[in-house]
């Protein structure tokens, strides 16, 4: 049976929920031990506290760098209160044993986000912090360790009902705790350090720190919880959210493929992006941003219903009031004027979330993707392609709209899901095949849906009549591109390179399309 707890050592930077915690405790008779600032804290609040600095000897040093890394405290965390040899090692050396250990951690994930210098953040890197957590998360037999606010409760609720002692149970669960923080502590150090490194990195982390728990994941019978990276990248992570309820775990997916998409035209003009299941179901430039909004709408009304829509620009009150005409479940935009929070205040199911700018396509950034047994892990794809980098195939050059129209084809073909097609015409999509098993299908799905826009729209031809194609793998066969001039195509961008690559020139030929070459893949699965 386990003696009380006696003596605490508490050293924390958040000092959330601190006072009425370290009473409670003082309020059971355990001494309380203590770093400069806490035991600052703690004193103000009106409690007894014994200095680590009187502990060990040696006063807080090297602008507290060096506060409890002492045998005194490691010695009192790590002792098996059940093993001769230690116990004699206590009393020799005058350790008092150590019991409960409260620790949070310098704050280095927030002095990241919020941009601070490399040596303000190197200074933010908690080595006594961490070493103390690990010591009594190891030594759980007998000591309790508490690294989150959130357990302060538990372990009271314990201490009072088991006559100061913890069960086994809790302490086993806390230092599981521990441990999983001080790795992901690590973890945003080595993320952070691998920035800063000019060469590639030979090891790399990845990992992430408890953002939210989320209702469910993708379906409700599905638990699911959303962790951040701890980078302060405009992106879904890092957006404020104005109004609406929480952001469901398919949002949170789909929003980030919205903005991540058209992060893709900054400086472009106006553009907008509307993201179904995790694909573009519209995406297009504009005059100004209404007009960007209702042009990508109009490529597939009937998808857009229910919807994620992403703009490259600060949200306007036009804008927000052409959206506001179907049910949209998140917008996403560099800002939001008075006027387009004003026109969303009413739709109270909508959410509104503003960031700081737009991401960076070009950021280096992992992929990862889970398997069964371990995790796909890849650099992002950053790949883009310029006007010099295209080689023309074909017997016609494309015209500098066709050129145009195809750039911005490929640019959107990047964030569909394989395989994909899209078809586009000045500027805006007005057909998206995606994911489908076979090339030639999704050229007939998003043919065939832009078919049913011009009988929903009362048009005299679908939109693809003069619309160029992008393809994000090469055509295998010529039927994909003969099925796309079919459907009205004029011209082709795809990357070339296969085996039948000459078949499907002389497919391009015989139907007058100029084609293009880009000589990149843009899988995406
Ligand atoms: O600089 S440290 O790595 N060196 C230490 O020996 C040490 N001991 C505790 N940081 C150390 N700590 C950290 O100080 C704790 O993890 C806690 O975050 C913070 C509490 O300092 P204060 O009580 O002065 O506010």
């Amino acid at each position: 049976d386990l003696a009380p707890v006696r003596r605490a050592l508490i050293s924390v930077s958040d000092k959330t929920g601190l006072e009425v915690f370290a009473t409670a405790l003082a309020g059971m008779g355990i001494e309380l031990l203590s770093t400069g600032g806490t035991a600052q804290a703690l004193r103000e609040a009106g409690l007894a506290v014994r200095d680590v600095a009187d502990v060990t000897g040696f006063p807080e040093m090297m602008d507290g760098r060096v506060k409890t890394l002492h045998p005194v405290v490691h010695g009192g965390l790590l002792a098996l209160r059940d093993n001769d040899d230690h116990v004699a090692s206590m009393e020799e050396h005058s350790i008092g044993a150590i019991d409960l250990v409260v620790v949070n951690l310098y704050p280095f994930e927030e002095t990241v986000a919020k941009g601070a210098a490399y040596d303000e953040v190197i200074e933010n890197i908690d080595i006594g912090g961490p070493a103390m957590i690990r010591s009594a998360a190891k030594n759980h037999g007998f000591v309790t360790v508490v690294v989150d606010v959130e357990d302060y409760d538990a372990v009271i609720a314990e201490l009072v009902g088991q006559e100061g002692q913890t069960s086994y149970a809790l302490r086993q669960r806390l230092a599981q705790t521990a441990y999983a923080r001080t790795a992901a502590y690590d973890t945003a150090v080595s993320t952070w350090m691998a920035a800063q490194v000019r060469e590639t990195p030979r090891r790399r982390t990845f990992g992430g720190a408890l953002a939210q728990t989320l209702r469910y994941g993708e379906n409700p019978h599905q638990a699911a919880a959303f962790y951040t990276d701890g980078s302060a990248r405009p992106g879904v992570a890092t957006a404020t959210q104005h109004q609406g309820k929480e952001l469901s775990y398919n949002n949170i997916n789909d929003t980030d493929a919205a903005f991540e998409l058209v992060s893709e035209f900054a400086g472009q003009g106006p553009a907008c992006a509307i993201i179904k299941h995790a694909n573009p179901c519209g995406v297009a430039t504009g005059a100004t941003l209404a007009e960007a909004y209702t042009r990508a709408f109009d490529c597939d009304r009937t998808s857009a219903f229910g919807g994620i829509i992403a703009l490259n620009q600060p949200l306007d009150g036009e804008t927000a009031e052409a959206i506001s005409g179907i049910f949209t479940e998140v917008v996403i935009a560099p800002g939001a004027d008075p006027d387009a929070i004003e026109a969303f205040a009413r739709k109270k199911n909508l959410r509104l979330l503003t960031t700081d700018g737009l991401a960076d396509p070009a950021a280096a950034a992992l992929a990862v993707k889970q398997v069964s047994g371990g995790f796909l892990v890849q650099d992002k794809d950053v790949g883009r392609i310029s006007r010099d980098d295209l080689k023309v195939v074909t017997k016609r050059q494309p015209t500098d709209q066709e050129l145009a129209d195809m750039l911005f084809a490929w640019t959107v073909a990047k964030h569909v899901k394989s395989n994909a097609i899209i078809y586009v015409k000045d500027g805006a999509t007005v057909g998206v095949g995606a994911g489908q098993m076979s090339r030639v299908d999704s050229t007939r799905i998003a043919a065939r849906k832009a078919q049913d826009m011009a009988e929903v729209m009362g048009l005299p031809a679908p939109l693809t009549q003069g619309s160029v194609v992008a393809s994000d793998a090469f055509f295998p066969f010529a039927d994909g591109l003969i099925t796309a001039a079919e459907a009205g195509a004029t011209a082709l961008i795809q990357p070339g390179g296969s085996m039948r690559d000459d078949e499907v020139i002389a497919a391009a030929d015989k139907a007058g399309l100029a084609m293009v070459f880009t000589g990149m893949r843009h899988f995406r699965h």
